[in-house]
Order: structure tokens, then sequence, then C-alpha cells
């Protein structure tokens, strides 16, 4: 027996039906797939005997061997027994995993198929060494299914799993095709990052006139997705090392860095002075064809979609391609991601407009970036729904998989650069209470990255405490009474705290509360 580190990434499921088999012979077959790239194959009959099962599988066995594809029988413990093949795949009304597990023994591999979360938990719990997931979509080939998951249901079985701790590897079966393959894992990874190992399929490839081709361009569809996603990156690495702050302060004040915010109407005006108080120059213009030029002048680009139209929009693609091409940074607000499709679909275009260095925003912003559908803003407001562990995980692998930075804020501010992860717990409620905070943060960060490109995770840790810092200390200052009198003392703070490090004062930092 093999050990169990199997490659889930493109499971083929036989079938000997005339309609998907016609004359072929089924070895045949399953050897062309495996030349196409089947990274595992179960033996699925549901009508031979005994005798003849076990003949097929003898004769399977020798072509999967030689390939190094573990094979396993659906349902039966004993062919899989009297071949000595890898394991077995049974079903919610097949033998159960504690029986099989006791004939097959510690080492065989035994996969249970789940169509709801009791199912998925109950077989991780008994020791399943991987999961079939489903039914995704209707498919002719298993006309009895209980359930049609699609994209939703899966993540939902992925969540719960991953919630109580497991970390089964997960299949998904039914309906894939060529077509739907990349949707469907996309759509399938939960917001704190758990996704499938792979896909099972039986027509696409058992009915393909080429079964090697189907298998390869699947295989390749699979790979591309799953190299986007993020599961080998292990456990984020939380803490700190040491961050520049001072100096990333002080180097704002002396660059006086341009700060280009394509912004909504309500902000420009907090936004540009945050800008000046904390010593950079902002430059507040909205129109894509004047970005080409500005990039050139050493600063940085905010994109923040406090308000969308299709005008902006293109606008805000042309500043993106412009400060890439001159090689310089972008930071992105997508406020509201979530609470509008016009917004989510805004999100689309301006994620594949080009290359995005710091990505800002709320926890239902950030998830859906991310890219689960099911975040449902209300208005532009921040809700929280996931505990510290997801948070961390969600900016990492956001952050690794589009190699950006990536900044949550909240009551506690979840940074990341992809692999470590920074948590900020300064600040003041009365920043909520205030329009255009989250937004001029923004600006901050621009300025602090175009001043200091030796490190981004120092830049834009530094202009966090720096202005949440800010924000305290203006809170408790005798004449601050609320959200009016809070505003100009805080510009002063940001003013004041950049003036005392510029002079070698940088006591302020003793507030600093990062882990
Ligand atoms: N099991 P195709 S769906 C064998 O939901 C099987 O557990 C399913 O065939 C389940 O890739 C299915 O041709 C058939 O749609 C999948
Ligand atoms: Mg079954």
């Amino acid at each position: 027996m093999a050990c169990k580190r199997i490659d889930y990434s493109l499971y083929l499921v036989t079938d000997s039906t005339p309609e998907i088999l016609g004359s072929r012979d089924l070895v045949h077959v399953v050897e062309d797939a495996i030349a196409g790239g089947v990274t595992c194959v179960q033996l699925r009959d549901k009508t031979r005997t005994t005798e003849e099962l076990i003949a097929i599988a003898k004769r399977l066995h020798e072509v999967t061997r030689r390939a190094d594809v573990p094979l396993l029988i659906n349902d039966r413990v004993d062919v899989a027994a009297a071949v000595e093949c890898e394991g077995v795949h049974v079903g919610q009304d097949d033998t159960d995993l504690a029986t099989a597990r006791e004939v097959l023994g510690p080492s065989a591999i035994i996969g249970v198929s789940a169509g709801t979360v009791e199912e998925a938990l109950r077989a991780c719990e008994g020791g399943a060494d991987y999961l079939g997931i489903g039914t995704v979509y209707p498919t002719q080939t298993k006309k009895n299914s209980k359930v049609i998951l699609g994209p939703s249901g899966v993540r939902e079985i992925l969540a719960a799993i991953a919630e109580r701790g497991y970390s089964t590897p997960t299949v998904c079966i039914g309906g894939i095709n060529h077509s739907n393959v990349q949707h469907t894992l996309e759509q399938s990874v939960t917001s704190s990052g758990n996704k499938l190992d792979g896909v099972a399929v039986v027509s696409v490839i058992m009915a393909a006139p080429e079964p090697a081709r189907a298998a390869s361009e699947l295989l390749a569809i699979v790979r591309d997705v799953n190299s986007k996603t993020t599961a080998a990156l292990g456990a984020p690495k939380i803490g700190t090392t040491q961050f520049a702050t001072h100096e990333v302060v002080k180097r704002v004040r002396d660059l006086k860095p341009i700060s280009h915010n394509m912004t909504n109407l309500v902000v420009q005006n907090i936004a540009a002075n945050v800008a000046l108080a904390i010593g950079a120059s902002p430059i507040m213009s909205s129109y894509g064809e004047e970005a080409t030029d500005l990039a050139k002048l050493g600063g940085a680009l905010v994109i923040n979609m406090g308000t969308v139209t299709p005008e902006g929009l293109a606008n805000h693609v042309k500043a993106i391609k412009a400060y890439n091409e001159a090689g310089r940074p972008v930071v992105y607000d997508p406020v509201g991601a979530g609470a509008t499709s016009i917004r989510r679909a805004a999100v689309k275009t301006i994620m594949s407009a080009g290359h995005l260095d710091v990505i800002k925003g709320n926890e239902g912003e950030i998830k859906t970036v991310f890219g689960n559908d099911q975040t449902q803003q209300s208005g532009v407001d921040s809700s929280s729904t996931l505990n510290a562990a997801q948070k961390a995980y969600l900016v990492r692998d956001l952050a690794a998989r589009e190699k950006t930075m990536v900044v949550m804020t909240g009551e506690t501010d979840y940074v990341s650069d992809g692999t470590t992860v920074v948590r900020i717990h300064n600040g003041h409620k009365l920043l909520g209470e205030v329009t255009g905070t989250g937004c001029s943060l923004g600006t901050a960060i621009s300025a602090a990255v175009a001043a200091y490109p030796e490190s981004r995770l120092s830049a834009v840790v530094a202009a966090m405490l720096h202005y949440e810092i800010a924000a305290e200390m203006a809170a408790v200052r005798a004449d601050v009474q609320g959200p009016g009198t809070f505003v100009p003392a805080f510009l002063d703070e940001l003013y004041k705290i950049r003036e005392a490090t510029a002079s070698g004062d940088v006591s302020w930092l003793g507030r600093a509360k990062v882990s």
C-alpha cells in the first residue's frame, strides 16, 4: 500500500455503460486518460459480477501502478482486498467507513461521498482519507442524486469541516466539465481560504473521443486555479519583525511624495488634508488621461471606489495601467465592494486592470475581493463574522494570491504581505464617526509606500500607526468633544507626530500596540 500523499487534482471515476464507454475497452480508455494526466482512478461499476470486477481491477491496477496513480474501487471492499489496490470509495448507502477500515487496514485510502455538512463531518470524524463532495451540478451520469449543491453548497461543506479543524482532502463531483471547472474551483473557496484539492469526473473523460486530451486540458485548468489559491502556504506567521516606523514617517515628511487620489467627492477634502498633515503632496485628479503624466512624478496612486460610474471605472483602469507602466505603487480601496452587483463587477474590472500594490478594506470588502460571492454587505458599513484565525488566513491568502499587501481594517487591523500577518490594535472609535477617515487612511498608506520602497510591510504599518495613534491622541484632548472637534484635532496630531519624529522625538511610538 502506498503512503497517503495523494494528488487529487484530477480524479477519474470510470463508467462501463454503453452510453459512456461505447464499445471501447475500459482499461485502454483509462490508460489513455492517465497519459493525459489523471492523478487518481476509481473503478465504478454497479453491474458486473465479483469475478468480472476482480479481473478488470487487476488489469487496471497494472496500468495505474505503472503510472504511480492510486486505484480505488467503488463500494466493493472485497474487490479492493482481493486485488490489493490502494483503497475504496464508499457512498452513504455503501459499506460503512469503520467496516471498510477494519477490512483494509490503516494504510488503505478510504474516500467517502458527502452531500451535506453532517455527512462530511461524520466522515472526517470517522477518519476518511478524502471526501467526494457532490452532487455539484445535475448530471446524466448519476440520475439519483439527492442534492445539487452548486459551488455555494460545496463552500459551505468546506467551511464546516475547516471550522472543526479537519484538513481532510476534498474533491467535488457531478457535472464538472471544461467550461465550468475553473469557475467551480474558484467559487468553492471559503472566505478563510479553504478550497478543493481537485475535481472528480466521469463523462468528460470517459466519453471523450480523446481521453488523454480531455484529461490534460482539464488538469491544466485545475493546476492553474490551484496555483493561484494558496493551500500549500501553511499557517500565516503572526507577529512582528522590526518596523522602521519612525524612518518611514520622517521619509514622507522629507520627500513630500505625491499622493494622487482618484476618490469620491465626499472624502476629497479630508483626504487632501491628511496628506498635507503627514507631509505628502495631495493631487485630487479623477481624469484617467492625466495619470500618465502624474505617474512620472514619483508618487503613488489611490483608487477609491466610493462612487462607481462607468466613466469613473474607465478612468481608474487607465490610471492603474499608467502607474504600473511607470513602476509606481497603486493603493486600492474597494469601498462597499460587496454592496451591489455593479460594485462586485467593478472589483473584477479593477483587479484585472493591472497590478495593485496595496488592497485596503474592511472585512466585507476584503472578503468580496477574495471572491466570496455570498458576502452581502449592507451599504458600505463594516460588520464582522470571521474569528481571529480566519482573518489572518484571509489577508495572508489574498496577499499571497495577488502578490500584494493587504490591509483589513477593524477594531484590530490585519496587515499581510503574503507571508507575515501583523495585527494593529490602535485607533479610536471617533474615526468611525466621521466620513472619509477610512478613505484617507488609504491616502496616508500611499504616501508611505511611495516614500519608503525598501519595505512595503514597514511602510504600511508605519502609516497605520501614525494615523491611528494620532486619532488616539486627538480623542483624549480636552478640546475634543465629538466628531466635529475631533477632525481638526486629528489633523493637528498627525502634523505634531510627524514634526516630533523629524526632530528625533518618537515617544508617540510608545502607544503602538502591534502583535
Ligand atoms: N457520484 P459526471 S455524481 C459517480 O454526487 C458520481 O456523489 C456523484 O459524473 C455524487 O462527471 C457522479 O459525468 C457522476 O457528471 C459524475
Ligand atoms: Mg456509491
